[in-house]
């Protein structure tokens, strides 16, 4: 007999827990943008930890913006979904039921949705390319297409920008109290560059009252958020079906970690995450840049690496004693380079990421972390090098991952099986290095020239051209291995 579809929690039939509280009894507070594995994983789970022990009214509309593929899966449902947490320990798992339902590429719906009384907070987790802010500029980027688009139809807007522009005016005219915009992206400073992503959208659609109001009266605080959660696979459906006895399309696996620090301004209300175990501070900042050079970074120059090596997930690249080094070594640099943070100690943070990446259970894509490099680099990479620049530390960790990225951008592997970079700037980045001689040089003088992109300070300094171009040619003449391998035994 095939298995039931989880409609309904009187359905569960195997050790999975349900939420503890009844999920229909409480209305939603919460519209979140970005309703993907990761928010699913993250800060839904939070949520229902904080409905469970202390109720209200903070279920969560998940917005999709383009795809349709998560309403499928949800909204039939009714929101629920299992939670798949797995490590060398073992597994456990869990329904959430703190999603209420999915509005997906919906632009008029989810206005809709924002504009609600009832909504005291909106979140996001949108990838760092969605919010369409030019971080050097620190406002819309005119040129993205949903800013572009929403500034032409300041009343009918689909991107970021441009709903929440709407939202809040709209809000404003009616009376409703304003809502609290939590991001909760990899960026640094999140809330502070949405702001002024918001702010300057309402300037440039022509509203500089509205743009003075909102830089008055609505709260953007800033969020660090971690807990790595892959895609889900067939596998990890199979296993919700062990652990429910039910089919869940909608289900998610993640590590048992899981952290949110969150800067407490929220004068329009918020759920109880403390009940979640969110921390909750004054200034964000320095639990941030921990994470996006210590996790992310070295997420991010394994990824490369690994990719490059044929070594499918990130387990396997923690498999690889050489890479494994460099990963130790990544961690180290970047951790000298930290302000100390009360209560932390750098080197258990870094062993116990090093830990987490060799989680045996999860199976994590290279690939996937690999995606969107010019997003990520800049704060992951190239702002722990300006600082070790200046503090005279070294520099060399940070050019290697620099070069094996661009090793990545050539879109070959050794053996000339072609990848896409699967990066908003892909088109530009390809065509900057399709002419250019197969040389270390050539191509990183090709990259360093792209615009908001590596520091020019970085780009002029000669060791770190130097480290660059040692990595690449010994990449390019001797294939990515050996690169590797020379380079670990560097460390
Ligand atoms: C990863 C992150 O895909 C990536 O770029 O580095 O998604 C990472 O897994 C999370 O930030 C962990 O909290």
């Amino acid at each position: 007999m095939n298995a039931p579809r989880l409609t309904d929690i009187t359905l569960l039939n195997g050790p999975a827990e349900g939420p503890g509280y009844s999920p229909e009894a409480h209305g939603a507070g919460i519209v979140h943008l970005g309703v993907g594995a990761f928010h699913r994983a993250h800060q839904a789970v939070m949520t229902d930890d904080a409905l469970a022990r202390q109720g209200g009214d903070w279920r969560i509309i998940g917005v999709s913006l383009r795809s349709t593929a998560i309403a499928k899966e949800l909204n039939p449902q009714n929101g629920l979904y299992t939670l798949i947490e797995r490590d060398e320990n073992g597994t456990k798992a869990r329904i959430v039921g703190a999603v209420q339902k999915v509005i997906a590429a919906n632009p008029a719906a989810t206005l809709d949705a924002l504009c609600d009384p009832s909504i005291r907070v909106v979140t996001l987790t949108v990838t760092e390319k969605g919010y369409g802010i030019d971080r050097q500029a620190r406002g819309p980027d005119a040129a993205h297409p949903a800013v572009k688009a929403d500034l032409a139809q300041p009343d009918a807007p689909a991107g970021v920008l441009g709903l929440l522009t709407a939202a809040i005016k709209q809000r404003r005219q009616a009376g409703h109290v304003p809502f609290t915009v939590l991001s909760c992206d990899n960026l640094p400073e999140n809330g502070a560059l949405l702001r002024d992503g918001v702010i300057g959208f309402a300037k440039l659609s022509g509203d500089a009252e509205l743009s003075d109001w909102i830089a008055q009266n609505i709260a953007f605080p800033s969020s660090m958020v971690d807990r790595i959660t892959p895609a889900s696979t067939d596998e990890t459906r199979a296993e919700a079906l062990r652990q429910t006895g039910c089919e869940d399309q909608a289900t998610v696996e993640t590590e048992p970690f899981i952290q949110w620090v969150i800067e407490d301004h929220f004068p329009s209300g918020r759920p109880q995450w403390e009940e979640g175990g969110a921390l909750f501070v004054s200034d964000v900042a320095p639990y941030e840049k921990m994470k996006l050079t210590m996790l992310n970074g070295s997420h991010s120059m394994l990824a490369y690496t690994g990719f490059l090596a044929g070594r499918r997930y990130v387990r396997d690249v923690m498999a690889d004693p050489a890479i494994a080094q460099l990963v130790k070594r990544h961690l180290k640099a970047a951790g000298d380079l930290l302000q100390p943070l009360p209560g932390i100690d750098v080197a258990d943070y870094a062993a116990a990421l090093a830990q987490r990446f060799r989680n045996p259970a999860i199976a994590h894509e290279t690939y996937q972390i690999a995606m969107d490099g010019s997003q990520k680099l800049p704060q992951r990479i190239f702002q722990p090098a300006l600082v070790a620049l200046d503090t005279g530390s070294d520099l060399r960790p940070f050019a290697f991952a620099t070069a094996m990225w661009m090793r990545f951008c050539l879109g070959r592997l050794d053996d000339g099986t072609a990848h896409d970079l699967r990066d908003p700037r892909e088109v530009e980045i390809t065509a900057a290095l399709s002419d250019v001689p197969r040389s270390a040089s050539a191509i990183s003088d090709a990259v360093h020239i792209l615009p908001n992109l590596i520091p020019q300070r970085l780009g002029e300094d000669s060791d770190w051209r130097a480290h660059i171009e040692q990595v690449l040619s010994a990449a390019l003449d001797q294939g990515c291995l050996s690169a590797i391998q020379q380079e670990a035994r560097r460390t």
